[in-house]
């Protein structure tokens, strides 16, 4: 039986808006997600469900900048001193061959941190971002102390988030953060597998000089998918950590067979690496009817791919990122996990 971590403080952070197709729509990044995947794992039997521990925020200091923590904090306070009452978005970027300075002004300061405009910043984003910081965090030390079926339901994602930016629905990266935990607590190597459909770019640059952190990810390419940016196979690290990021961009319209060939090539090499711990950056949008991504794979595929990890015979920590066909993302969820624990 799975052991999930969750806090209900994941509510505070309820945007109205998101600027998609030219139109302010009811955001994909909601809080029924939560719901879905709380009830699906009640179902079957994953009744072990706690709340996390008090957020240590050193860790957090070790993956995101002081700036950028201090900017979230108090980005809605300064917005609203400004008399805008509607939610947080920014305008204005520093786009090529401008300055990378952080200005004073608020609207100004959301682009400089700003990676994408979807995401909104309301009264309880900080608070929220913290509490999904904190699931990753606790989740991890379970994970440490040798439980080993732990799933970090963490709401809102996090994989998007660099050490200085935010978007994409996330904030702080509770991927990273759960990573850095694995070494601090002892630790020598931990890989990061990013099975989401979008590329987890913040993720990769964090750790994109490190030889300490293996950063896998498959996901639609940038070509045609968000983020757009970052993603492409010949990112392959720097530095010390030359060798240790990995991409594997796959076009629209990609099934199970070739998604579970490049997951078959990162398992290898995750083998290979014979990292201490894996955490799954673990987003269910590669779902034939998720509404903005354009993999196919079927419910059952994922339960596929689940055993296909524990075949890896890692200590592994789950951490949730993204998923928008939203009655189906308990069952797809729920059915990674399944499928990793053999309960199928
Ligand atoms: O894994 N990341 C996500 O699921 C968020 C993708 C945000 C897409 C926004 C496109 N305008
Ligand atoms: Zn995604």
């Amino acid at each position: 039986m799975f052991t999930t971590i969750s806090s209900p403080d994941h509510r505070l952070h309820f945007p109205e808006g998101e600027l998609a197709g030219g139109q302010l729509v009811r955001p994909y990044e909601c809080p029924e997600r939560w719901d879905y995947i709380h009830n699906s794992l009640k179902s079957a039997g994953h009744t072990d469900l706690r709340k996390p521990d008090v957020l240590n925020m050193s860790l957090v200091e070790k993956i995101h900048t002081a700036a950028y923590l201090k900017f979230l904090e108090n980005a809605w306070h300064e917005w609203q001193k400004e008399g805008f009452t509607g939610e947080a978005i920014p305008t204005v970027f520093p786009a090529r061959r401008m300055q990378q300075r952080e200005p004073v002004y608020i609207d100004g300061k959301l682009g400089y941190y700003a990676m994408a405009v979807e995401t909104a910043i309301t009264s309880g984003t900080w608070q929220a971002a913290k509490s999904s910081a904190a699931v990753a965090a606790t989740a991890q030390k379970l994970v440490t102390s040798s439980t080993s079926e732990v799933f970090a339901l963490c709401r809102p994602p996090g994989h998007h988030s660099a050490s200085d930016l935010y978007g994409g629905y996330c904030f702080l990266n509770n991927a990273a953060i759960a990573a850095q935990g694995f070494l601090e607590d002892g630790a020598k190597r931990v890989a990061i597998l990013d099975v989401d459909f979008h590329h987890g770019n913040g993720t990769q640059d964090i750790f994109y000089e490190r030889d300490d952190v293996l950063f896998i990810s498959l996901h639609g390419d940038p070509l045609h998918a968000f983020p757009h940016f970052l993603g492409y196979a010949d990112e392959t690290g720097a530095g010390a950590g030359e060798g240790y990021n990995v991409n594997y961009p796959m076009l629209p319209g990609s099934g199970f067979s070739l998604w579970q060939s490049a997951l078959s090539d990162a398992c290898k090499t995750i083998t290979e690496y014979s990292p201490d711990a894996l955490v799954i950056s673990l987003g269910v949008d590669t779902f034939e009817k998720d509404p903005i991504s354009f993999f196919k794979l079927t419910s059952a595929d994922f339960t596929r791919y689940g055993e296909q990890l524990a075949s890896l015979s890692l200590p592994t920590l789950f951490v949730m990122e993204g998923g928008y066909a939203v009655e189906e993302i308990g069952t797809n969820t729920v059915n990674v996990l399944n499928g990793f624990s053999g309960s199928v």
